[in-house]
């Protein structure tokens, strides 16, 4: 099919003008265009095709070794006040960042294909959804976005002659001269742009061709443009999972939960549930986007289509769905190879095999030292291969949300869960929101940092004014109901270093308790950081954790808290006078109360 839409014909044009490929190829989506491109990866060492036996029609690619994850200090927003980026983001001026980027992508896509690809995020025709068209020069991008996306004629018709669209121009940065033979794995590691024009609303993403800094409908567009129109349109775009949960009596909630990267979101949302009678299912892993609907009821839709996890940890122990989701159909990056074609990481089986070909491309041996899975590694999954996706992941009219959770890995202070007892407080958690890092992006892992509602990497605009945007939201449609909001921690540890809460289908113990307290019908006692189960009000039946650690998961510590305060006034100081002064004034009396119940625990 081809489109009469006059703004996308000449911005194709002209960016052809620009990075001169060789060929363009507009996308249609179809399974015979999909198989066509895998089986070019495939001949060009790009994609390895694993065991038709073992998982069909699925590819294993290796990357470059630099090119393994998001990279947040080569990701820039530009806007013409520099106070609109916030020191949340990495500034640039428009003009001039466009100036340097286009010499980049002067003659970028020489001996190379630009596929377009129109893609929709969230269903087609949704009042929720919106859509993108991404150029790219690379197959895997085009068949990553299949999987993550809606791509293709459906979504040309969709948009129509005059229809909006966010513009996302990728390449990896790697031209070829005549006769140069490619590399498996083409990018740019000199010159690493992931750049993001709010104003436009366009997106331009150089020399990487790993995941959020390539696949632009996720984090670029998903979160952080999406994040500028929602503040601007009066909804939400959050990086947040969201989840169906139905009691044994068959009532169901939906609830979203925002968790930093690699933080558990895709296995809370396809946990499988402990309790008995309990079921959940699963509407989105890592992106919501909620907007009211005339009722003032928040809906939220899932943006993508497919999952694209973290396969270290991934297992029939610790996630069976993520497992059975991945049967055939997917694409998996920088996992290890096995001696039959199929793919490892670790965790994945008790006993690793004797003989693996390493994310690296090296031989590998158990011992060896080294991981044959980068840490980082993922797959690409059909989100309707989930067995427990749910029956309305895909409803236009997006799902109810009753509750939002934040959480992150905290190894001490942060209790189990608690509630906030109102919208502003429970923003005000979100705000001081921090977690340790992780592999998901490049540099150090393990550091604390503050993420408010785990969206510091992918907020496009100053966190302060994100702040009172979540604040304005109940009085952004006529009789809004906000979900009640939580905070979970399923990371806490002991002294000597070990897991205090055994965590994934566990984990369904406090969705329990966070049902119960929405339906009215859990105890909760008050304390100085909000509502924190009251004692038995979480339903630890079969469970095998010590009483002593239960009492450590679900006590406040006022003075630990208080050791916490310097680091979190200098997080909000960072933003200046772009944080309410309500959430000053949450923070102020947060502190008092605090100080109130150390004094008593400790009268000296
Ligand atoms: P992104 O896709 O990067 O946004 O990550 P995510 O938030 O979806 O994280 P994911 O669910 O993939 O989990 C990341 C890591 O955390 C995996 O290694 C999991 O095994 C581990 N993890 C997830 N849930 C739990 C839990 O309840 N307890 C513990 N101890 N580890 C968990
Ligand atoms: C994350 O880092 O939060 C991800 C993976 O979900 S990526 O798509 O690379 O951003
Ligand atoms: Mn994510």
């Amino acid at each position: 099919m081809m489109t009469n839409n006059r703004k996308l014909l000449d911005w194709v044009k002209n960016v052809a003008a620009l990075c001169k490929p060789d060929a363009i190829h507009w996308c249609d989506g179809s399974q015979e265009e999909n198989d066509r491109l895998c089986a070019q990866a495939e001949a060009a060492g790009t994609f390895i095709r694993l065991n038709p036996a073992k998982r069909p029609n699925s590819f294993l690619v290796f990357s470059d070794p630099a090119d393994v994850a998001r990279v947040e200090d080569r990701t820039f927003v530009a806007t013409t006040d520099p106070r609109e980026a916030g020191p949340n983001n990495n500034w640039r001026d428009p003009v001039e960042l466009k100036a340097t980027m286009r010499k980049l992508y002067d003659g970028c896509m020489r001996g190379r294909t630009m596929y377009v690809i129109p893609f929709s995020m969230g269903p087609i025709g949704s009042p929720i959804a919106h859509i993108g068209v991404e150029l790219t020069d690379s197959i895997y991008v085009v068949v990553n976005m299949r999987i993550m996306t809606r791509i293709g004629d459906a979504v040309l018709e969709a948009l129509g002659d005059n229809g909006e669209f966010v513009e996302c121009l990728h390449s990896v940065g790697a031209p070829l001269a005549p006769g140069q033979k490619d590399v498996p794995w083409p990018c740019n590691a000199e010159n690493k742009y992931i750049s993001h024009f709010p104003e436009d609303p366009s997106i331009w993403s150089y020399g990487s061709g790993y995941g959020g800094n390539a696949l632009l409908g996720k984090k670029c567009f998903a979160l952080r443009i999406a994040s500028t129109m929602a503040r601007r349109q009066g909804w939400m775009a959050e990086h947040m999972l969201i989840l169906g949960l139905t009691n044994p009596a068959g009532q169901k909630i939906y609830v979203a939960a925002a968790f930093p990267s690699a933080c558990g979101k895709t296995n809370l949302a396809m946990l499988q549930p402990t309790l008995p009678g309990w079921k959940a299912e699963c509407v989105g892993d890592d992106i919501c986007w909620m907007k009211f609907d005339q009722n003032g009821q928040l809906r939220a839709i899932n943006p993508e289509a497919g999952f694209f996890g973290v396969a270290p940890g991934t297992s029939m122990k610790s996630n069976p769905n993520a497992m059975r989701s991945l049967r055939a159909n997917c694409i998996y990056t920088n996992c290890a190879l096995t001696a039959d074609n199929d793919v490892w990481w670790e965790e994945l089986t008790d006993e690793p095999p004797a003989e693996l070909t390493s994310w690296k491309r090296e031989k590998w041996t158990p011992g060896c030292g080294q991981k044959a899975a980068n840490p980082n590694a993922r797959y690409t999954a059909p989100a309707r291969q989930c067995p427990v996706i749910d029956p309305a992941w895909e409803d236009p009219a997006g799902v109810p949300i009753a509750a939002i959770l934040f959480g992150g890995r905290r190894p001490g202070t942060v209790p189990l869960c608690f509630e906030a007892p109102n919208w502003q407080y429970g923003t005000f958690l979100g705000s001081i929101q921090a977690s340790e890092t992780t592999a998901a992006a490049a540099g150090s892992v393990g550091v604390l940092r503050y993420d408010p509602m785990a969206m510091l990497p992918f907020c496009g605009y100053n966190m302060g004014d994100y702040f009172a945007h979540w604040l304005s939201m109940p009085g952004r449609a006529p009789n809004a109901q906000m979900p009640r909001v939580f905070f979970v921690n399923w990371f806490r540890k002991s002294a000597d270093g070990r897991w205090l809460w055994p965590g994934f289908g566990e984990n369904s113990r406090v969705l329990k308790w966070i049902f119960e307290r929405i339906e009215g019908t859990a105890a909760a006692a008050e304390t100085p950081i909000g509502l924190l189960p009251a004692p038995g009000a979480i339903d630890v039946a079969g469970l095998d954790v010590a009483a002593e650690d239960m009492r450590e998961l679900l006590s406040v510590d006022a003075a630990a808290w208080l050791k916490d305060l310097p680091a979190i006034r200098a997080h909000y100081d960072k933003f200046g006078d772009a944080i309410p002064a309500a959430l000053h004034k949450e923070l102020d009396d947060f502190e008092a109360r605090l100080q109130a119940a150390a004094k008593q625990a400790d009268p000296r």
